[in-house]
């Protein structure tokens, strides 16, 4: 992804949607396996356009990493707090400057440093020159190096409230667990998720569902799930009514929402605080001229799992007469679409054109997201944010997932969800149900955040994560 903000005009982030093989340090920290090929003598640049992973291929020799917390039972490997010190070195001055610093004035060896970056040692190294150790040490160094480092300044609640209370600009990035609580399924919540529930469709992979290409093919597929995620009446979490509790205060910079649902405006917040950065149901497109409808105007259809017809191109083919139209092709050309009007007194001779289906105006893998999130995200926010935080989303789904790395480094980001990430590096982590929350994080900050769904006698328990700092539960007392 270009960090470098573009030429106006142009949009640094015009990037079509993906489902990112999003490195999962957790499993790689279990001592996955990954190759190594030919890594890059690269100690000299500081450029941060390779993640690490650039050096590694299928084949060739193995790397395993380390929990940190395996460090202390590998015999000369890097304290903890050595690790920490070196990470933080690293950031602080550069690739080059950092290799100057520790290898050339021999101030460290490769193999001790190399588990400072959470490589294990291999055994096939064992009594091996130290430059031997440099490879390895190229790829952990390039990275950690690329990796937004945790702000050690930030780590309890009281921090996560200060923040709070403290921040003007805040970005606010949520995903589908932010609406899982009015019962929409988010994608991929164990047992509950969206692709949890596609084993019966025969798709490969369940993110078909939303691939474009596949919508093409036949959009029977998308439609038969899509009512799953119309929202059915006007209604909104408290961690919706949360996001509109911040642009009240005048601290909502911009909600960059993944979500389809449109419910941020049923909570109240401005079309101009947010962008859809997935598009959403609000609109919908004729595939074939482009005619365009309110969502509502189809969500009948979308409801009975119909696949909705663009009524612009049912009208002009109503009019056309059996000369405007092609004779069809004898029995060796092109199948009959199934769509055929049956009532055409023609159809047996000609080639009865088809309306064009209604496509809700949502980004589907494979189509490029809305100008709107790269420009305004690398030519506005991207300056003003003071803090950021990231709600209910896996951060599986590129580039959306790519925006806590895109930002100052010295911005505060705060993860809230069931599950933490591991792949981008939250200063700190607020674990459980959203709605729990925020409703504590408000009560904390003295904010009043009303809604009917949190009782107004909640009594929430907070429990650290062991061996994090900055990881905390949240636990409904007596839930
Ligand atoms: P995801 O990958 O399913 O991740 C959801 C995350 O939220 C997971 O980490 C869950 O643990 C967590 N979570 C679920 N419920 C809660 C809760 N109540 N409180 C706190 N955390 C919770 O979905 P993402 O949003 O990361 O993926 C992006 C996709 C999902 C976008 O393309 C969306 O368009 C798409 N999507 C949207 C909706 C919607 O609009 N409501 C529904 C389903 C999918």
């Amino acid at each position: 992804m270009d960090l470098v903000p573009a030429p106006s005009g142009e949009n640094p982030v015009k990037t079509p949607m993906v489902e990112v093989e999003a490195v999962d340090v957790a499993e790689q920290l279990n001592a996955e396996a990954v190759a190594l090929e030919e890594v890059a003598s690269e100690f000299g640049s500081d450029s941060d356009d390779s993640d690490g992973d650039d050096a590694l291929s299928e084949d060739g020799e193995i790397i395993q990493f380390m929990r940190d917390d395996q460090l202390q039972d590998v015999p000369g490997a890097c304290t903890l707090e050595e690790a920490m010190a070196y990470r933080k070195r690293l950031h602080d001055i550069g690739k080059a400057a950092f290799v100057e610093e520790t290898l050339v004035r021999e101030t460290v060896t490769a193999k001790k440093l190399c588990t400072a970056f959470g490589i294990k040692l291999p055994e096939f190294l064992d009594g091996a020159p130290d430059e031997a150790y440099h490879p390895l040490l190229a790829i952990a160094i390039s990275r950690e190096f690329s990796r937004r480092p945790k702000l050690s300044q930030y780590n309890t609640i009281d921090d996560a409230v200060k923040l709070l209370q403290e921040a003007k600009n805040i970005i606010v990035l949520t995903g589908a667990g932010i609406s899982t609580s009015l019962g929409i399924p988010d994608f991929r919540s164990k047992d509950t998720g969206l692709y949890s529930k596609l084993a019966h469709l025969g798709l490969s992979d369940p993110q078909e569902v939303f691939d474009i290409h596949i919508f093409r093919e036949d959009p029977r597929i998308f439609f038969s799930i899509a009512k799953d995620i119309l929202p059915t009446e006007k209604k909104y979490s408290p961690t919706h009514g949360f996001i509109k509790l911040l642009q009240d205060k005048g601290k909502l910079l911009t909600n960059y929402t993944q979500n389809i649902d449109n419910i941020e405006a049923n909570a109240g917040v401005r079309a101009e605080k947010m962008v859809q950065c997935h598009g959403s149901f609000a609109t919908a497109t004729c595939v074939k001229c482009n005619f365009k409808v309110p969502g509502d105007a189809i969500f009948d259809d979308i409801r009975e799992g119909k696949v909705p017809e663009c009524s612009a191109c049912v009208e002009s083919i109503a009019t056309l007469k059996p000369q405007g139209l092609k004779r069809k092709r004898s029995s060796t050309g092109n199948q009959k679409d199934r769509k055929e009007f049956e009532d055409s007194s023609d159809e047996d001779d000609y080639e009865i054109p088809t309306p064009g289906v209604m496509k809700p105006d949502i980004t589907f893998f494979g189509e490029d997201l809305p100008d709107e999130f790269g420009q305004r995200l690398v030519h506005h926010d991207r300056e003003l944010a003071d803090l950021v935080i990231v709600i209910g989303t896996s951060l599986k789904v590129a580039p959306v997932a790519e925006v806590p790395g895109i930002l100052p480094r010295n911005v505060p980001q705060i993860y809230i969800s069931r599950t933490p990430v591991s792949h981008t590096d939250f200063d700190i982590d607020l674990l459980g149900d959203s709605d729990v929350v925020v409703s504590e994080l408000c009560r904390r900050a003295g904010w009043n955040l009303e809604h009917h769904m949190i009782p107004a006698d909640e009594k929430v328990d907070i429990t650290p994560v062991e061996g994090y700092e900055s990881r905390h539960v949240f636990k409904v007392v007596g839930a």
